[in-house]
């Protein structure tokens, strides 16, 4: 079963926790024999998990810790996230937050459970068959993103420049949609095709079981997603060369996608994410395999409709409106800040005037008197500062300093 087997990057975020608990249970011995036993219904059911129970204690203790060291990444990512969000001091629902991370048990972070198994198996799997669907997504943000860039640019341009530039790109268009018959993906032509191209063997000598073992890399019996996007190597590079302008390497990576998608459709008919040499073989039988329709290629349809396109523009005219606003907010805040400072500068320098005149005042009043005593040279400067109209000058001033950072912090 695909999550089982598979030691390739799934590309989920708790990929290393999902490899490490799958290693460690692979050391078990009762548990092993186990996993390769139960197939993958009853596995999603949820049958393996209950074999958690019979492992050695020292399998168990070591998942104890891996639990405990993924709880404690998700918090620290809960933190960090929180932190660039701006978080305010508002206490914050650490138990709650953890529970949109499902594929553990946050109720009990110390111990791995038949539960966390469980929810483990059932994560990934789900999880996995949602990766493809969002990576789709991503790829059409970034078409989306390419041609917004692209028609911003022709506004930077005077009409002369405009017309060129678009003539080119029409050109780079035609030039890129310009290449040899793709094959079918998994179609005979196709694979006959790596056979003799790859393979170096004689097309005459097609044989479905020796291609499949020859492909096979890691040898477990399947071919898995990635065995499976290696045999299309060879028809992307008749759309794709990295030296080309016109051909987009990030397309070519989706073609590659698509063509897995399509394949792994119609072969994995168990639907366990990987093809078995049985189902392989069932293939290689079909009409479809021999006499297969021409495949459509990534550029001939666009990634996305106008209206997608037209929400996109929608969306990223107000993030950038939202961007300005913050702008001016901030520069409001700095201006105010700036005032508070020249308003305590004012102050301080008038205090300043005043410390200053005061010997003088002070030398005024008793000038060279050796009896004056210490109470009396403090009524004239009292006195002085309060005809100034500052009296409150030297109380006010640490609270005013404190006051920066404050509205700092709670402006937007
Ligand atoms: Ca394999
Ligand atoms: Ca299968």
């Amino acid at each position: 079963p695909s999550i089982i087997c598979e030691y390739n990057d799934t590309g989920l975020h708790y990929d290393r926790y999902l490899r490490e608990v799958i290693d460690f249970l692979e050391k078990d011995q009762h548990f092993r024999e186990k996993l390769h036993n139960t197939d993958m219904e009853d596995i999603k059911e949820g049958k393996l998990a209950k074999e958690l129970d019979f492992v050695s204690h020292h399998v168990r203790t070591k998942l104890d810790e891996l639990k405990r060291q993924e709880v404690n990444r998700l918090r620290t990512l809960i933190k960090a996230k929180q932190d660039i969000e701006g978080g305010n001091d508002i206490a914050v629902d650490h138990q709650a937050l953890l529970k949109q991370f499902e594929y553990l048990n946050h109720m009990n972070p110390h111990t791995f459970e038949v539960d966390d198994l469980d929810r483990l198996i059932k994560s990934a799997t789900k999880d996995l068959e949602n990766y493809d669907k969002e990576r789709h997504e991503e790829f059409k943000k970034y078409e989306m993103m390419k041609e917004h860039d692209r028609r911003e640019h022709l506004k930077t341009l005077d009409d002369e420049e405009r017309k060129k530039e678009e003539e080119h790109y029409e050109e780079m268009k035609k030039k890129h949609a310009d290449h040899p018959k793709v094959n079918h993906p998994g179609s005979q032509n196709q694979l006959k095709e790596v056979w003799e191209e790859a393979d170096g063997l004689d097309p005459e000598d097609f044989d479905p079981k020796t291609f499949f073992n020859l492909h096979d890399a890691n040898g477990d019996g399947f071919f898995d997603e990635q065995e499976l996007e290696a045999l299309f190597t060879k028809e992307l590079e008749k759309i794709y060369d990295p030296a080309n302008e016109e051909d987009d390497m990030v397309e070519m990576e989706e073609e590659r996608l698509r063509m897995r998608e399509h394949v792994m459709n119609e072969v994995d008919s168990n639907k366990d994410r990987l093809v078995s040499l049985d189902e392989f073989l069932v293939a290689t039988k079909k009409k479809e395999f021999l006499e297969p329709d021409s495949w459509e290629t990534l550029e001939q349809n666009q990634a996305y409709t106008d209206e997608e396109m037209r929400e996109f523009e929608e969306h990223l005219a107000q993030q950038e409106q939202d961007l300005n606003q913050k702008a001016v907010d901030l520069q409001k805040q700095r201006d105010e800040l700036e005032r508070q400072q020249d308003q305590l500068n004012a102050q301080k320098i008038e205090l300043q005037q005043v410390s200053r005149s005061k010997p003088l005042l002070e030398n005024h009043a008793a000038p060279h008197d050796p009896h004056n005593t210490p109470q009396e040279h403090h009524e004239p400067q009292n006195q002085n500062l309060a005809q100034q109209g500052l009296p409150q000058v030297h109380q006010d001033l640490p609270p005013g300093h404190h006051e920066i950072p404050q509205d700092q912090h709670n402006l937007p």
